[in-house]
């Protein structure tokens, strides 16, 4: 595995004379050094989100733990970016669909550069430019607004679609909460990217088994989620939600099928990491008292449950 993005956009070149099998078995193999880097990124983003609900007196604690890892494996080892630029044309884009877990995401464009880390000091303050929800207009590195469920497939299909009449080479990324797939948009955007063979869109499910109210299976079951996907004509693939190792081994694995969308589906625990918020509905959204905030830092630093 290369360093650094810009190396690793040699090292594909390098394996293109591989086969398939050859360039499975070299791809997502995660050294120590990067495998730890990265479940270190993920720690970052569950501490970030603890600090900045103290902030706001409330955040979306849960549904940001389940995709901690997802979020660290983007952005620190698989997003083709350059903060220095954020409209540069041929970055990968990202759209975080489920817009509620922008507190994690916000700590990771600071650390990455898009902006001044002390800039999150102002978090939900009125005038500041960082919501509970994101915003394409006010926060550098945010590629599209959300936190109205169900939209962001849908732009992902634009912008792949743009991508291609374009011919410009950037892959599209869209994350969504497991919940969110009972939006009808959803299966409207899986349709046409499966007939638009769609390649350079990878939508990532985060499947923390709850929505807002209770298990989605209860709600209004989403299962079987890889058959429904299969069926629009997507390139499937399931994995461990908090294992870096196979997240980064589904992205790249999911650039050997071509003219295909490709979905990873996430297996995640919602409130990953901290014993009281795990699969409890509760904490969708909440806020710890004082006291209870340094056990649960203290709990995250020792590890949770992990
Ligand atoms: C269109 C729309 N309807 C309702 C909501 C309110 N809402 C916010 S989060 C949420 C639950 C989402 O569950 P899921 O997609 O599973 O996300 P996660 O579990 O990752 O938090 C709901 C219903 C919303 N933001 N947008
Ligand atoms: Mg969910």
């Amino acid at each position: 595995m290369c360093a650094n993005r810009q190396e690793r956009g040699t090292c594909l070149l390098r394996e293109i004379g591989l086969n398939n099998q050859e360039r499975k078995d070299r791809m997502g193999k995660l050294d120590v050094g990067e495998r730890t880097r990265l479940d270190e990124r993920a720690l970052f983003v569950r501490l970030e989100t603890l600090r900045l609900t103290r902030i706001a007196g409330a955040g979306h604690y849960s549904g940001t733990f389940s995709a901690a890892e997802l979020l660290a494996a983007l952005y620190y080892h698989e997003l083709k970016l350059d903060p220095a630029r954020p409209e540069w044309p041929e970055r990968d884009r990202f759209v975080l669909s489920k817009g509620h877990a922008a507190i994690g995401l916000y700590p990771i464009l600071a650390d990455l550069g898009y902006f001044d880390p002390a800039q999150l000091e102002t978090y939900t303050r009125l005038g500041s430019a960082f919501g509970d929800h994101p915003d394409m207009r006010k926060v550098r590195g945010i590629d599209f607004s959300s936190g109205s469920l169900g939209h962001g497939l849908s732009v992902g299909v634009g912008m792949a679609l743009g991508g291609r009449v374009q011919s410009l080479d950037f892959r599209v990324y869209v994350m969504v909460g497991d919940a969110e797939l009972n939006e009808g948009q959803i299966w409207e955007a899986a349709m046409s990217a499966g007939h638009f063979k769609l390649d350079s869109l990878v939508c990532i499910v985060d499947r923390n088994q709850l929505g807002i109210d209770g298990r989605t299976e209860d709600v209004m079951a989403v299962e079987p989620i890889g058959d429904r996907f299969a069926s629009f004509g997507w390139d499937v693939h399931r994995i461990d939600g908090h294992s870096v190792d196979q997240i980064v081994n589904a992205l790249d694995t999911a650039k050997l099928a071509s003219r295909q969308p490709h979905v990873i589906i996430a297996d995640t625990v919602k409130g990953k990491g901290v014993k009281r918020m795990e699969l409890d509905v509760n904490w969708h959204v909440g806020n710890l008292s004082p006291e209870d905030y340094e056990e649960v830092y203290q709990e995250l630093l020792a590890g949770g449950s992990r």
